[in-house]
């Protein structure tokens, strides 16, 4: 075959398709019956999406920063959900009405006929632009007005809380667990996250050894457990509930039982169980290096450990273990 002959071959095959798309009236106007479809179930299933599943979308609203969180999910999803059934209608719509198995299903076009459809190139590039701007400009101000979304914001952090009274709790993290200082509340140390409702928190995460990661899922709070660093985070409490903490950065062999569970409880309740605790940890507390934002690991002793090592480690003031029998 020559490229004579090919080419007017090529030229009997558009000109075949022509014919076909030449007959108005015999094809449905496909692409707007598939707009019809799209629009009806968009219209339906987003607000459906939004009013009933919406609520329950993680991280749920037990402090400011999860509750923005949610809100930022859902309308992720919201703005999702079209695109994912416009996909889909597509799909369905081609596999029932161009089926090779269907009685009088058009023959496919292609070549010349099949390119340069100006309509459909603006309309992808401008739905694709408005969508990726649009996420940009959401996400910029979600960011910046909601103070960071409760992320880690590092020792200075460029968006802080407005609330008058801020309550600090400092987050040590090391191989394998997790305790909590007060530091307003004569800097003791427990292994119980406890928090007051309807109360903005900072929390001062830092770690004694290698970096751990402090994610406290239901305050949708995730920040770096880095030593020798002051990672500040901000929540403000909303409702009362369990908590659960685990470390997410890989921090060795017990990483993956390196969790604990906290609580946020009414005001009263808080108060009433920090100055318990204080009283009670009075003893431990003596031994602590003071409260600082950072702790060097080996401040506190010639071979190391902010642990005090200059006591018996089996006084009652520290429990380790169990005292070996004597020889
Ligand atoms: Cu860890």
């Amino acid at each position: 075959m020559t490229i004579d002959n090919a080419e007017s071959e090529g030229q009997g095959v558009a000109a075949e398709a022509e014919a076909v798309i030449a007959q108005p009236g015999k094809e449905p106007r496909h692409i707007w019956r598939m707009v019809a479809i799209w629009l009806v179930l968009s219209a339906v299933l987003d607000p459906l999406f939004y009013i009933l599943v919406g609520p329950h979308v993680p991280p749920g609203t037990m402090t400011s920063a999860a509750k923005d969180n949610q809100f930022d999910f859902n309308i992720l999803m919201v703005a999702a959900l079209p695109v994912f059934l416009a996909v889909w209608v597509y799909l369905a719509y081609s596999a029932v009405m161009w089926r090779a198995s269907r009685k009088g299903a058009p023959e496919p076009v292609g070549g010349a006929q099949a390119r340069t459809h100006l309509g459909l190139q603006v309309g992808w590039i401008v739905t694709t632009t408005v969508i990726v701007l649009g996420l940009f400009a959401f996400g910029t101000v979600e960011v910046i007005t909601k103070a960071g979304s409760g992320g880690g914001e590092g020792p200075n952090p460029i968006w802080t809380p407005t609330s008058a009274t801020i309550l600090p709790v400092q987050v040590i993290a090391q191989q394998w667990k997790f305790t909590y200082r007060y530091p307003t509340f004569g800097g003791f140390e427990t292994q119980d996250l406890v928090l007051p409702n309807n109360t903005t928190i900072a929390f001062h995460v830092t770690s004694l050894d290698v970096i751990h990661g402090f994610w406290a899922y239901q305050l949708s709070i995730k920040a770096d457990a880095n030593p020798q660093q002051d990672n500040v985070a901000y929540a403000t409490t909303r409702q009362t509930g369990s908590v659960t903490v685990r470390c997410e950065e890989l921090c060795g062999l017990w990483h993956g039982a390196m969790f604990n569970y906290g609580k946020v409880v009414s005001k009263a309740a808080f108060v009433a169980w920090a100055q318990s605790t204080e009283a009670g940890t009075a003893a431990n507390t003596k031994l602590l290096p003071p409260f600082a934002y950072t702790y060097v690991p080996d401040a506190n002793g010639s071979d190391g450990g902010y642990y005090p090592d200059n006591v018996d480690p089996y006084s009652n003031s520290e429990v380790y273990g169990a005292k070996p029998a004597a020889s």
